[in-house]
């Protein structure tokens, strides 16, 4: 993998100690928020997972290369950078051979953390299925990411844009485990709870990492959700979400917005609409990126 892989320093030192070490994606960076809050937030998750006592390693794509680990620069150019391309499983291997840029999804930092020999990553939502499946036929690679990539994915759960017990009902046909993070709901990004009761939870980040590790030891491959929901302080309430989420995909059909333009199309008209939306998003997560830390210790 030599070919491909960049390690910053801190992270190569970390890896090489066997100490903790967390991915982070920046597809959030480059197409989740806005800039500056956007870099405001690379940054600040960085500094939340060393001081829980973890390195983080923020993944990206620059000029054909895997980068483990970002400089401020680099994550910077990410931030502004506006033809940087949006990476999952499909075009990872596009962007490398033509030296592209390329922010990854939750599925593309799934495979450029295992590659690199890490195993738990930090993420605000991943994708899941999405309303209108039945027309659009639109579900997120990422879920099938979990399914084959054995790497701990800590989240806010799905966000709301999607059908949350439809993305729910497909991870357990894929066979992923979905785990409450001292909750029995599953929770919807902005808000701690979806109404979808999930089979199993952990109150602990070392009783999560055992969980991980068990799930490693039996060979059956694939990865573990760590469903962590937003702060009571920072939640937003459900219904007032579901009216600013219903408005904006109505206006992305309307628009004609299909494929990989979806999300963050749905994303930023949220937040126009409801600018504590961001807010949100921020809180829940630097928390992720905390837990992930932790679990990282335990492992
Ligand atoms: N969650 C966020 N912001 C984001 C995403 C998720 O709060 O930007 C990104 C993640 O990178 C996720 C991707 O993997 O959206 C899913 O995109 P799609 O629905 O096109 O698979
Ligand atoms: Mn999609």
């Amino acid at each position: 993998m030599k070919e491909f892989l960049e390690f910053s320093l801190d992270v190569k030192e970390a890896l090489k100690n066997s100490s903790a070490v967390d991915a982070l994606e920046s597809t959030i960076i480059s197409h989740g928020m806005p800039y500056p809050q956007n870099l405001e937030t690379a940054l600040a998750l960085e500094e939340v997972v060393r001081e829980h006592g973890a390195t983080p390693a923020t993944i990206a794509v620059i000029d054909g290369k895997i980068k483990i680990g970002l400089s401020k620069e680099e994550l910077e150019y990410m931030a502004k950078a506006k033809n940087v391309l949006k990476l999952s499983r499909m075009d990872l291997a596009y962007a490398l051979s033509k030296k592209m840029d390329g922010a990854t999804t939750v599925a593309a930092t799934m495979i450029c953390a295992h590659l690199a020999g890490i195993s738990v990553f930090a993420t605000g939502g991943v994708g899941g299925v999405h309303r209108n499946v039945g027309k659009t036929f639109d579900i997120s690679a990422d879920l099938f990411e979990l399914s084959k990539t054995p790497v701990l994915v800590v989240s806010a759960g799905v966000k709301s844009i999607l059908d949350i017990p439809k993305t729910l009902e497909m991870l357990e046909s894929l066979g992923v485990t979905v785990v409450g993070y001292k909750t029995d709901d599953f929770p919807s990004f902005y808000s701690r709870s979806s109404g979808v009761k999930l089979y199993m939870r952990v109150d602990t980040p070392k009783e999560a990492a055992q969980l991980f590790k068990t799930r490693k030891k039996l060979k059956i491959g694939g990865g573990v959700l760590l469903a962590n929901p937003v702060s009571k302080e920072d939640e937003i309430d459900r219904e007032l979400m579901d009216k600013t989420i219903e408005e904006a995909l109505s206006i992305a059909e309307k628009n004609g917005v299909v494929g990989k333009d979806v999300t963050p199309f749905l994303l930023s008209r949220i937040v126009e609409r409801l600018p504590k939306a961001l807010e949100a998003n921020v809180a829940l997560v630097k928390a992720n990126a905390a837990l992930a830390a932790e679990v990282a210790k335990n492992l």
